[in-house]
């Protein structure tokens, strides 16, 4: 029992003492104290005195941190102020007051690289799941109010911001094989970004003010497109717009998904709501169904990221991480290199049933999906799979002057078939990819730069010839040391992703290059009699042929693909000649003019050089409202605001991902 005589501890009363009036007095106060100090005991006194030293001790020892930081919180406290103060302010307009925002520690704007600095792996910057906005928006929020933002270590920056000698080196000219990086040659447009406070990037058409003609025109055509397909295939992959019936794929509602932000950017709201609670409530991605990886990661993953981008509705962030974990089984393969075909109901995936392999493009263009949901998620393990294959076909042998083979072995993690080079169809946007990826990521990763830069020039001392007579600068194919001059409609994504390299830095050459085959691919819709490009055109060599352009019977067809309106847009753009715009609504036209049907939706044709029977496939596929008319809008729009190059890249189904501020 404890007993209050028994004390195992010392008591140290400091108080007043009762019955003793307080007057303040020092010498009362001085001694009262010594009187107190007598009456201890000796073993109180150096159990004090110990304690006041080892008092002591501590504190010496803990002022430079205590002192850094009172400094900081000083600082926070004082930076936060005057945002606290606004807010009271702002608070106070209505006359009532509202709760104040808890003091705020600036975030220092780090400035994107101009050029790729080091070859550091990148880090990703992780957003705050709970914050909504599109990544802009969140940028600028970190910046001024985001409270929960991590508080940068102001050294770092402080170095960042006052580069010494080498950095600038760096920064300025990086050489890759005599291969000069010219940072002047950033258009205007991304330096006057880092100068000026520029307006938040719109992102619908609501933003943009009046729409010209032209926007309306293609409005109206999505319009069009989406009746049909709303009234014979909602909810299905493909409208047959002559039959007025579906096609199904995958069975995920794939051109409604592909078409969400174009609705977005369109500001076609209520047709975009109406999409919207089909996919919460009807999107169904744990069905027993074997789906493509490449194709449902580029049109699905890559359309509801960008969407959630654009919108910041979060239920698409939602979908998007779904999906991502079904398709992660593909990547189950003794390589690394990825299966083409996953079962996203049961998690398992394989190859096609013919074959082992899987195509180089597809396995090589998914990357900038799976990072950007890394990103958004903060987990990892969607970059760690998809760069992995990066990092193998960087070291892989087998490729000619920076030229990817068609295929590569899930089993071997070897390219096979080898011999055979194209900017076609199974390779093609494996060099989109290496361009955008390094964009993406803040134009820091080394080796997808190189590899992209070898490419090109690849591309131009194997690929690239003239056609005669009126000599059009086009990409042909090699194989087995044969030149064959056939290009692929697909290979007119170039002169876009050429000139995007351009505007990022590259040489001008690139720009140069951009222009010769935008031509082409303008003259392969010009030359035929519909004025609509042929799914493959084969280049005449020969000085005593009449024609440049010739199409073989099996490659007459369109299937109204977005490669020529891509790379105008991006041609506009960048150069700002309207010759582009010019043609691409040449080009719009002859869409409705040979593929509109009448009940609603768009149709491929079996015939580009028949005018009077250009044959209708009855197929209307997804990206034609995914990209071709997303692509349409944005080459005819004056807001270059209007989803900002400096501010974000396309996937290659036209699928909106924003550049990471690293
Ligand atoms: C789209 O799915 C993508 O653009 C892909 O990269 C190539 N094929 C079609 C469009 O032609």
């Amino acid at each position: 029992m404890y007993s209050p005589q028994q004390r195992d501890f010392i008591s140290v009363t400091l108080g007043n003492q009762a019955g003793r009036n307080y007057d303040n007095s020092k010498t009362w106060r001085r001694q009262s104290c010594w009187r107190k100090w007598k009456q201890l005991s000796r073993l109180q006194r150096s159990l004090i005195s110990f304690l006041f030293v080892f008092m002591m001790f501590c504190g010496i020892a803990a002022y430079p941190s205590l002192s850094e930081h009172w400094k900081d919180t000083l600082y926070s406290v004082t930076a936060g102020d005057a945002q606290v103060k606004a807010f009271q302010d702002e608070s106070h307009q209505d006359g009532e007051l509202k709760q104040v925002k808890p003091a705020i520690v600036p975030a220092v704007d780090v400035p994107l690289p101009r050029a790729p600095p080091n070859t550091q792996p990148q880090k990703l910057r992780r957003p705050n799941p709970n914050k909504r906005g599109p990544p802009f928006l969140q940028n600028r929020l970190s910046k001024k109010e985001n409270a929960e933002e991590p508080k940068i270590n102001k050294k770092e920056n402080e170095a960042e911001a006052i580069p010494n000698d080498k950095d600038e080196e760096r920064n300025n000219i990086i050489s890759w094989r005599r291969m000069e990086i010219e940072p002047e040659r950033v258009t205007a447009a991304l330096s006057d970004t880092k100068k000026e406070e520029k307006p938040l990037p719109n992102t619908n058409a609501k933003g943009t003010g009046a729409l010209n003609e032209r926007q309306k025109a293609v409005i109206e055509a999505f319009q069009h497109a989406w009746k049909g397909y709303k009234q014979y295939a909602w909810g299905h992959d493909e409208l047959k717009p002559i039959s007025k019936t579906y096609s199904e794929w995958f069975g995920l509602g794939l051109t409604l998904v592909d078409a969400l932000d174009t609705m977005w950017i369109l500001g076609q709201k209520e047709e975009f709501e109406e999409a919207k609670k089909w996919v919460i409530n009807e999107l169904n991605l744990g069905k027993n169904v074997d789906v493509n990886l490449f194709e449902t990661t580029i049109r699905i993953l890559g359309g509801l990221l960008s969407t959630y981008n654009l919108t910041s509705d979060k239920v698409f962030l939602d979908k998007a991480s779904e999906l991502g974990n079904r398709l992660l089984p593909a990547f189950s393969t003794p390589s690394k290199i990825p299966y083409s075909d996953v079962n996203i109901g049961r998690g398992t995936a394989h190859p096609p049933r013919w074959t082992s392999d899987s195509t180089v493009a597809e396995v090589t263009s998914i990357q900038l999906e799976f990072r950007e949901l890394s990103r958004l998620t903060k987990e990892d393990k969607y970059q760690t799979a998809v760069d992995e294959v990066m990092k193998r076909i960087h070291k892989l042998g087998g490729k000619k002057d920076g030229l990817v083979p068609m295929f590569i072995n899930t089993n071997s993690g070897q390219f096979s078939h080898l011999g055979v080079y194209t900017l076609g169809a199974r390779a093609d946007s494996y060099y989109e990819y290496l361009l955008k990826q390094w964009i993406q990521g803040g134009r820091k990763e080394a080796d997808l730069l190189e590899d992209y830069l070898h490419a090109i020039e690849g591309v131009k001392k194997n690929l690239i010839r003239k056609s005669e007579p009126s000599k059009l600068t086009f990409v042909g194919e090699l194989s087995h040391n044969q030149f064959s001059p056939k290009m692929d409609h697909l290979v007119c994504f170039l002169p876009g992703t050429l000139a995007l390299g351009a505007h990022h830095g590259l040489t001008a050459d690139h720009m140069e290059l951009a222009k010769e085959l935008m031509e082409t691919c303008y003259q392969m819709y010009a030359q035929i009699e519909t004025g609509l490009s042929p799914e493959i055109v084969h280049f005449n060599l020969s000085p005593h042929n009449g024609k440049d352009v010739e199409v073989k019977p099996a490659d007459r067809h369109n299937l109204l693909r977005p490669e020529t309106v891509e790379s105008l847009f991006y041609m506009y753009r960048l150069t700002r000649d309207k010759k582009y715009q010019n043609w691409g609504w040449e080009i719009l036209q002859n869409f409705n003019k040979y593929t509109r049907v009448g009940t609603g939706g768009y149709t491929s044709i079996n015939n580009v050089r028949s005018p009077e029977n250009p044959e209708p496939r009855d197929k209307m596929e997804s990206f034609f409202l995914g990209e071709t008319l997303k692509y349409f809008f944005l080459l005819f729009s004056d807001d270059f605001n209007l989803i900002n190059l400096d501010q974000y890249i396309f996937n290659t189904e036209a699928h909106v991902l924003p550049i990471w501020i690293t």
